[in-house]
């Protein structure tokens, strides 16, 4: 056990991420008129709900013991459990890294529905249990990069997305696919609020092109560290895209659709000119208010691990996937 000698509300959560990119973020919001300058003010003096070190978070929310293959070492330092389940990004339950652990157990994810339409031949809704019997579990070791430059190394179990997509039967149409998160106001805070939720209009939308749906990295996640999913890191099922940023894995999804055109995302709409459709991981292209060029690996270690390590092309993936863009201007299509 760590001995603390600062108590949790004595700490900002901009000094525990990124200080510049958290405050420019929510800059950002606040310059739309989302965030009040007392929301900035108060994040310090509300209780922090969890250990500030990430060490004893556990949730009231039941996870299960999932059967699974064992995912290939990748040769990452793991970043602990308890830090993938209290530092997230989940905007419907709350826009602080703490919020989402805070919030969400209360969700309820079964029953659940997942819908598989649109331009595909065989239509196919999958009820709760499907998502854990209907296709072969393995564990995935990815890496995950957030757009505000942290990231971390994550046990994901699930199954590829091109499983999916392939009994659903895409008929010449189908070019694009489109993801939407649960809409349910009554569960998510964020989605009656838009002081709470960052002004999103929910639900949260996401996409990618029908090559990138169907690549093998692609993964539909219903678990990590060999159980369910918390709610906080999207229960039950969400979408894993690693060599892109963060926010294309959608979360707690219900809804995928396979289109003709590209269709809407959540943060492309929000601010199109610094988040692209595309976002792929490129440390050569900067974000327009920080650069991308490195990152902050979340591992152990707390305040004072500084672990910044250079942003790789296509988060490390490039083998695998920068096929996919060889005749496209990657400063152009961010
Ligand atoms: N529905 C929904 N999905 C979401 C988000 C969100 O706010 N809402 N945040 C995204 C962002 S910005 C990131 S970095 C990842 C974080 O996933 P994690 O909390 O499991 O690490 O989820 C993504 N999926
Ligand atoms: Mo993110």
């Amino acid at each position: 056990m760590l001995i603390k000698t600062i108590k949790p509300s004595d700490i900002k959560e901009c000094q525990v991420t990124d200080e510049k990119v958290y405050l420019n973020r929510r800059q950002l919001l606040k310059g739309m008129g989302f965030i009040g300058a007392g929301t900035l003010l108060s994040q310090s003096a509300s209780a922090a709900p969890l250990d500030f070190w990430g060490n004893d978070k556990k949730g009231t929310f039941k996870q299960t013991e999932l059967l699974y293959r064992k995912g290939a070492d990748i040769g990452e330092t793991l970043t602990p459990e308890a830090k993938v389940t209290s530092h997230n990004n989940f905007y419907e339950f709350g826009l602080n890294k703490s919020d989402p652990a805070e919030n969400a157990q209360g969700l309820k994810v079964n029953p659940w529905q997942l819908k598989v339409s649109g331009e595909v031949d065989n239509p196919i809704t999958l009820e709760y249990d499907d998502l854990f019997n209907k296709f072969d579990l393995e564990e995935r070791i990815y890496r995950l990069r957030c757009v505000e430059a942290w990231s971390m190394v994550v046990p994901w179990i699930g199954f590829s997305l091109a499983d999916v997509i392939k009994q659903a039967k895409p008929n010449s149409k189908a070019k694009y696919v489109a993801f939407e998160t649960l809409y349910d106001p009554e569960q998510m805070p964020g989605q009656r609020s838009r002081r709470i939720g960052g002004g999103i209009d929910y639900p949260y939308v996401e996409g990618l092109r029908l090559d990138e749906a169907m690549n093998p990295l692609t993964l539909l996640s219903v678990g990590l560290y060999g159980k369910t999913l918390p709610p906080q890191n999207g229960a039950p099922v969400r979408l894993v895209v690693p060599w892109k940023y963060g926010f294309k894995s959608i979360k707690s999804i219900v809804s995928i659709k396979l289109v003709e055109r590209m269709p809407p995302t959540t943060w492309n709409i929000l601010a199109p000119n610094e988040y692209g459709f595309y976002a792929n991981v490129n440390p050569d292209v900067d974000h327009p208010r920080w650069s991308q060029a490195s990152e902050r690996r979340i591992t152990t270690g707390g305040l004072f691990a500084r672990n910044r390590i250079p942003t790789l092309p296509f988060n490390g993936y490039g083998e695998e996937v920068a096929h996919m863009y060889k005749n496209m201007d990657l400063k152009r299509f961010y």
